[in-house]
């Protein structure tokens, strides 16, 4: 018999998707499989679902992170290069229809956000979270309350009048990769790290353009929101020397205009442990 408070949580990113039996900030098993960047989201669930059958029975409900926007139950993108979903999406009630308990589906980074703010760096303050990772994606915690809908797409916003594209487009894991197409053709963000770490000037620059770009980012959500803190998860946020150099970016402000910066605590878990918690807190017509 399932334990009401165990919540099967599923966070879907530009590269992987990860599914969770959480409990409270208890990650008890995890499966995780790449993103696959063809067919359409029905298939993709299909196969999640799939890969855990055996967990049918050990949950009660459903809490779905994941990239894009999504609005009343139906996930759609913002950014296709990050992942290609389908306009206006049924999210909710195709993962209904697979599993047959109650469904939340909120966007990844403010769930991630709110496992921070429960579990992790947030301290149970209110805070803002970035994930710099496949794309940027942006939570907010205000007055210990989640902001959902399309609040916290800072990787969306717009860098100048006269520069083309998003600001993710300019700092995240793709733009990281597309910069090192030509000196190590079809190296990924993580073949640039290592080779930053290995010395190569090339390489050193392209994290550092990037970092310097989210420590540009912060002092604006640092105006905007005045936040405690913001906290910085995801895969590019949380490489080596990658915070070290936002860091380093905003020396010499006043204190007072100085974001206070964090690493995320909970790593890959956030989103799933923040969605969860906000999965059970729904159902029990508690979402704060
Ligand atoms: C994009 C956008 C956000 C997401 C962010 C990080 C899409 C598909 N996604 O800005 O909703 O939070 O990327 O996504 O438009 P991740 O996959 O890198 O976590």
């Amino acid at each position: 018999m399932a334990s009401p408070d165990t919540v099967l949580a599923l966070d879907i990113g530009g590269t992987k998707m990860l599914a969770a039996l959480v409990r409270g900030n208890a990650v008890l098993d995890t499966h995780k499989m790449p993103t696959p960047r063809q067919g359409e989201p029905s298939q993709w669930l299909a196969a999640l679902f799939a890969a855990i059958a055996s967990w049918q029975g050990r949950y009660a409900t459903i809490g779905a992170a994941v990239t894009g926007i999504v609005d009343d139950g139906h996930w759609s993108a913002l950014n296709r290069n990050t992942l290609d979903i389908p306009e206006q999406f049924p999210l909710e009630e195709v993962i209904r229809r697979l599993s047959g308990v109650p469904v939340l589906a909120a966007n990844d980074a403010q769930a991630a956000a709110w496992g921070e703010h429960r579990f992790g760096a947030g301290q149970n303050e209110d805070m803002v979270f970035l994930t710099i990772s496949t794309g940027i994606g942006g939570g907010i915690v205000i007055n210990g309350k989640p902001m959902l809908g399309l609040a916290g797409h800072f990787g969306q916003f717009r860098v100048a009048d006269n520069v083309a594209g998003t600001l993710e487009d300019q700092v995240s894991g793709h733009w990281i990769a597309s910069q090192a197409a030509g000196y190590h053709p079809g190296a990924t963000a993580r073949d640039v790290f290592e080779a930053a770490a290995a010395g190569n000037e090339w390489a050193g620059n392209i994290v550092k353009t990037s970092a310097r770009q989210t420590a540009q980012l912060c002092r604006n959500i640092h105006l905007a929101l005045d936040p405690p803190r913001i906290v910085i998860g995801g895969g590019i946020g949380l490489a080596p020397t990658y915070l070290d150099t936002v860091r380093q970016a905003l020396k010499g402000l006043p204190p007072r205009l100085t974001p206070r910066i964090h690493a995320a605590a909970l790593g890959e878990s956030a989103g799933v442990v923040g969605i969860a918690d906000l999965a059970k807190n729904q159902h029990r017509g508690e979402l704060k």
